[in-house]
């Protein structure tokens, strides 16, 4: 069997394509250094994944920007708005495509499945013509080949192309993409002949889409198209990859059609479609790729595990081989860059490179039996042994504090009414009070001062004098502005979930662990290792230093339990909700020293608990239940008379609605100037019972409201919400905005409440 794996991390050991794009960009690299530097990481990657022992590499999985976006250009759906700037250049039209210009709106970018990869959205309609594009396709395939790589290129496939697909703006909402199935097929069709006369034994088209809940219409959808392009004359080879989940009812449905292999998830949860496949018989003399290297946590695999798996698998299709479960491109480079991470804990850790080592592994095993692989066996079965019995994953103190958790934890001691008078009397604020949700701008200064600190540039000392006179300047600005709940600003934190990380037990942080979160755009999540646990306070220190300078109340900031997780690498070796647990304990801690030292208000954020649902419906209870039950474990412990906030970044969230009530909080803010006040509507048709912020202050756009504006949203969410359990304040923090336009917003902002408080009172 070969060994193989969809895709490849693109952005180079030292993010030299982010260099280069955001180079090309500012005017200071042209473009055909641009293209250089993009076929260097090309040739470099693949030579170390034949370097590793992949039999087969993949090609167009590189991208300057996004794989989806791509598949846009390949299919000649570029919006009327773009279409003059792609006419005029392809390669600044397609930037435009993808971050706008000063004229034209980008398109619009979401989360890529439950990753946090952020693609950008196809936007079509019933005019929409597609026509082929194969050149970038085909250059990179050629590219491999010249090079002397077995190479297979990798498509977006139609389905999920058309699934993943908006109306574009102005069609009628009721459109939907995939009626454009019959145009865009033959497209893809020619794509695949020109590959082919290229010289592209096999093809491999993704089509994660049908992991999810898919309606007997897409499903037959799928069928259509796979009849139809394996009816299709000279055409490769076609393989079709399906991963992020099982296959489910698809699977049949993809056996049936003329592909000649299908490539499918075997870790986790997705390795039920081992009985699956039995279930329809395997695949009699097709191809199977087995992704049984998990190829989005990082991980060593279990070798011995695999190979069984995939023992199992001979058994049921022509030919089986070994990849990971997903592209690569969701996990950072090379673990062994991590100097500053205790060897001994560094040999549980797989990156990219790791994994295509051990793909590299387990084929050579499935093909010449476990006595040609022993020693990698050994070392491995060494590995999983000391990372099981580490004092690092389990700390007996913390085991037994989770295991001691009872209902009466996650609930608070009254009930929200109870609550919301004990909270009045002590916070004394008034109607349709005002605040923000925590970050102030992050000045280009005070990321010079953390990165002095880190460099030992500067030291303690004179770090926080800058953060302190920092904090100083974002309270004197708000008490001036006249806001009724103050926040420090956050000046001390750079990426809020690797703050907290750094200062718990259980996390490691990484020094080159890059991962594309969008465009040139990367995160270097933190890994959640072993039990967690707070050793000391985490923002006490610089919550009370503010509040130490005013007589108004400050609010404290903490990052909550499920976006901790999400944000993170997590550990495979428990069930998420247990990692949870210990999670929301360590900040529960938190929350109780935030009161002991006389903070008033606590706001624990949640802004990824709508985005790690999982994508399949029958494991969203589940989820939500946990996922709840670790935040009320992390704020329940507070006093009736200590307001619990939360914040979640999105408009959309009709599917967890439940769940937000179940929170309990105090207080929610969440986004809802872009969509009018919707969320408003939506949370008090559902009968959510406590108070709500509404953003009124688009945060995404550095446009600044006017008074009357926000105020019209402010009497929009009063015929929603009552003026007792409204509140007023941005959509998300401020970090990414300037100072000038804070200021000027947010004084509007506060206008607006005091205007309406008026009309307000007036009524009453
Ligand atoms: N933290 C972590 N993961 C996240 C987010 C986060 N995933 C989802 C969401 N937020 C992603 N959003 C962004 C926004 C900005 C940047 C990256 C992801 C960004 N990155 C800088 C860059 O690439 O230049 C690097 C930042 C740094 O130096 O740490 O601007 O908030 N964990
Ligand atoms: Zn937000």
């Amino acid at each position: 069997g070969a060994a193989t794996v969809y895709g490849y991390p693109r952005q180079g050991p030292n993010r030299e394509l982010k260099k280069a794009v955001e180079g090309y960009w500012k005017g200071r690299v042209g473009a055909d250094t641009l293209r250089e530097t993009a076929r260097d990481l090309r040739r470099a990657n693949w030579q170390q994944l034949a370097d590793a022992g992949i039999t087969e590499v993949p090609t167009g999985d590189f991208s300057y920007y996004d794989h989806v976006l791509d598949t846009s250009v390949m299919v000649g759906a570029v919006p009327a708005r773009h279409r003059a700037a792609v006419a005029a250049d392809a390669l600044d039209g397609y930037f435009a495509m993808a971050r706008g210009t000063q004229e034209v709106a980008p398109l619009e970018m979401t989360k890529w499945f439950d990753t946090n990869y952020h693609y950008l959205v196809p936007e079509l309609g019933p005019d929409t013509v597609f026509t082929a594009d194969s050149s970038r396709q085909v250059a990179e395939f050629e590219e491999a080949r010249a090079l002397g790589h077995t190479a297979r290129p990798v498509l977006v496939g139609p389905v999920t192309y058309l699934l993943l697909a908006k109306p574009a703006p102005g069609v009628a909402a009721g459109f939907d993409p995939l009626a454009l199935l019959d145009r865009l097929l033959p497209v893809y069709a020619r794509v695949l002949a020109d590959l082919r006369a290229a010289g592209a034994e096999w093809v491999q088209l993704d089509e994660p889409a049908l992991v999810q809940d898919r309606t007997p219409a897409e499903l037959n959808a799928a069928a259509r198209a796979y009849r139809e392009l394996g009816g299709a004359a000279d055409r490769p080879r076609l393989l079709v990859a399906s991963y992020f989940d099982r296959l489910g009812e698809a699977l049949a449905v993809l056996a049936k059609t003329p592909v000649d292999g299908l490539a499918l998830d075997f870790t986790g949860a997705a390795a039920a479609n081992l009985d699956d496949l039995a279930a329809v018989g395997g695949l009699p003399g097709k191809r199977l790729v087995a992704g049984v290297v998990n190829g989005r946590n990082i991980w060593i695999n279990d070798l011995e595990k695999s190979l069984g798996t995939l023992g199992t698998l001979l058994g049921l299709a022509g030919s089986v081989d070994v990849a990971a479960s997903c592209s690569l491109l969701h996990v950072p480079l090379d673990a062994s860059a991590e100097r500053d991470i205790d060897p001994q804990v560094r040999r549980w850790l797989a990156f990219a490179r790791q994994k295509t080592a051990e793909i590299a592994t387990l084929a050579r095993g499935l093909a010449r039996g476990t006595d040609a692989i022993t020693a990698e066996l050994a070392a491995n079965r060494a590995d999983l042994a000391s990372r099981a019995r580490s004092c690092v994953t389990r700390d007996p103190a913390v085991r037994t504090r989770t295991a001691a958790v009872t209902d009466a934890d996650g609930r608070r001691s009254r009930p929200y009414e109870q609550r919301a008078g004990a909270q009045r009397a002590r916070l004394g604020l008034p109607l349709l009070p005002t605040t923000t949700i925590g970050s102030f701008p992050q000045t280009a200064e005070l990321r010079t001062a953390r990165a002095d600190l880190r460099a030992g540039r500067t030291d303690t000392a004179g770090y926080e004098d800058r953060i302190k006179a920092e904090i100083r300047e974002v309270l004197a600005f708000q008490e001036k502005a006249g806001i009724d709940v103050l926040v420090h600003g956050e000046p001390e934190r750079g990426d809020m979930v690797q703050y907290f990380a750094e200062q718990l037990t259980g996390y490691l942080a990484t020094q080159h662990g890059w991962v594309q979160s969008y465009g040139t755009r990367y995160v270097r999540p933190p890994v959640l290792a072993g039990d967690v646990s707070r050793p000391d306070p985490m923002t006490v220190r610089w919550t009370t230093y503010a509040q130490s300078q005013t007589a108004k109340p400050v609010k404290g900031m903490l990052t909550g339990p499920v976006t901790m997780l999400a944000w993170s690498f997590v550990r495979d070796d428990q069930p998420l909700a247990d990692t949870a647990r210990q999670v929301a304990l360590a900040l529960r801690d938190e929350v109780h020293d935030l009161e002991a030292a006389g903070t008033c208000v606590i706001q624990v954020d949640e802004p990824a608990l709508r985005e790690t649902l999982p994508l399949r419906g029958a494991d969203h209870a589940a989820y939500l239940s946990w996922a709840t039950e670790a935040f009320r474990l992390t704020t329940a412990g507070a006093r009736p008379d200590t307001q619990i906030h939360t914040h979640m970044c999105y408009a959309e969230f009709g599917d967890i609605i439940g769940a937000i009530g179940d929170l309990d909080a105090d207080v929610i803010s969440l986004e809802a100037a872009r969509s009018h006040m919707q969320v408003a509507g939506e949370l008090s048709g559902a009968g959510y019972p406590r108070e709500v912020g509404p953003g009124v202050w688009d945060i995404h756009s550095p446009r600044i409201p006017s008074v009357e504006e926000a105020a019209a949203l402010l009497r929009k969410g009063l015929g929603a919400i009552p003026a007792e359990r409204l509140w007023v304040n941005p959509d998300c923090g401020l970090k990414t905005r300037a100072w000038p336009e804070t200021r000027a917003s947010l004084e509007n902002l506060v206008e607006a409440a005091r205007r309406v408080r008026a009309e307000a009172g007036a009524d009453g």
